[in-house]
């Protein structure tokens, strides 16, 4: 008699989240509610840029710049329209930040005001839309000051250290949907089926290689570069005593290029540029790339530094679109920057 297949049991991200929020004697479910409308609005996301390639009006830049002074592209507007609509209305977020609006976003008259912040970057990586290269979403989910408060938030609710982070994570828009978040216990992975239209479990327990021979950065930008990191770059490469050069891979999508060094172990370096007026302080957001990204990789066993090496989730964030250099990965080869950094 033919045997009916087993069915491997497979737990579904709303399923996690509710059977993570049982553990915690006492939760309201506020929490669970958040995410459950971002994780919403991310599968919206998701099916258009899935079809991206199809719509002719949601490829290419649109007419305006963001706040950051940057060419908007269709899909960077769609991506923030999704998330802010779904977000702000939500009654669980006092104070709504996106990385392309100069100010928070207020929760509409007439919507509960809840305990948490939110600062997002809907669609990381826009450069590579048009081309099918990867892209991602950000997020970074922090307490009010005054867990209690009814008023709306405000500036100083959301410019808390990324130490505080309550959650943090991003989603992958490869050639799978991945969503990863850390609520500070672990880092765990859950990968869309299209089918189902369901996020499931499918890395439980994430952790960074100790070491690993990738390394991540725009090196058409290293002569800009302060000189530690230039060392430190060509000591990596270098092949003096028999040494094996590390493998150079970048994408130009920090969620992408977080993602692979995650899972292969390796290191991501943004500098700032000591040579020109670009990026006097490195081009990654603090709020919306840098911490959430810090707080993922630490739970995972990794660092996250400047290149002064002063480590991310401890930086004060002084205004909303702050920049910050980024040194983000495997512990070792973290330490091993470090070691370059007077
Ligand atoms: P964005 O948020 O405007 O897309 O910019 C951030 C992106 C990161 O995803 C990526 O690491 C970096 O910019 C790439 O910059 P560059 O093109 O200078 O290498
Ligand atoms: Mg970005």
């Amino acid at each position: 008699m033919n045997s009916i297949p087993k069915q491997k049991k497979q737990i579904s991200l709303s399923q996690f989240i509710i059977e993570e929020q049982l553990k915690i004697p006492g939760a309201s479910g506020e929490f669970s509610a958040l995410l459950n409308h971002l994780v919403y609005a991310s599968k919206i996301v998701a099916r258009e840029v899935r079809k991206a390639g199809l719509l002719h009006d949601i490829l290419g830049s649109t007419d305006e710049t963001n706040v950051q002074g940057e060419t908007q592209m269709k899909l960077d507007q769609y991506a923030d329209n999704a998330f802010n609509q779904s977000l702000k209305i939500c009654g669980h977020l006092c104070a709504l930040a996106s990385e392309e609006h100069e100010e928070i976003i207020p929760i509409p008259s007439g919507y509960a005001i809840g305990k948490y912040t939110m600062a997002i970057d809907p669609l990381d990586g826009s450069s590579n839309i048009d081309t099918n290269v990867s892209i991602g979403t950000i997020f970074s989910i922090h307490q009010r000051l005054e867990p209690s408060s009814k008023a709306p938030g405000t500036e100083k609710d959301l410019l808390q250290k990324g130490s505080l982070q309550r959650c943090a994570g991003y989603i992958i828009y490869g050639s799978s949907t991945m969503l990863v978040l850390s609520t500070g216990k672990s880092v765990v992975g859950f990968t869309l089926d299209p089918s189902l239209g369901e996020f499931l479990l499918s890395h439980p327990d994430m952790k960074m290689p100790d070491s690993g021979s990738i390394y991540s950065a725009n090196e058409g930008n290293a002569s800009y570069w302060g000189k530690e990191v230039q060392d430190y770059i060509a000591h990596i490469k270098s092949i003096e005593g028999g040494k094996k050069p590390k493998t150079g891979r970048y994408i130009g999508s920090l969620v992408a290029d977080f993602h692979r060094n995650l899972l292969k172990g390796g290191i991501f370096l943004y500098p700032n540029d000591t040579k020109s007026s670009k990026y006097p302080n490195g081009k990654l957001r603090l709020l919306y790339e840098a911490a959430p990204m810090a707080y993922i990789a630490e739970q995972a066993g990794g660092m996250a530094v400047t290149v002064k090496g002063e480590r991310i989730l401890d930086l004060e964030p002084k205004s909303l679109h702050e920049r910050t250099t980024l040194v983000i990965g495997s512990k070792q080869e973290v330490l091993e920057f470090l070691s370059f950094v007077k």
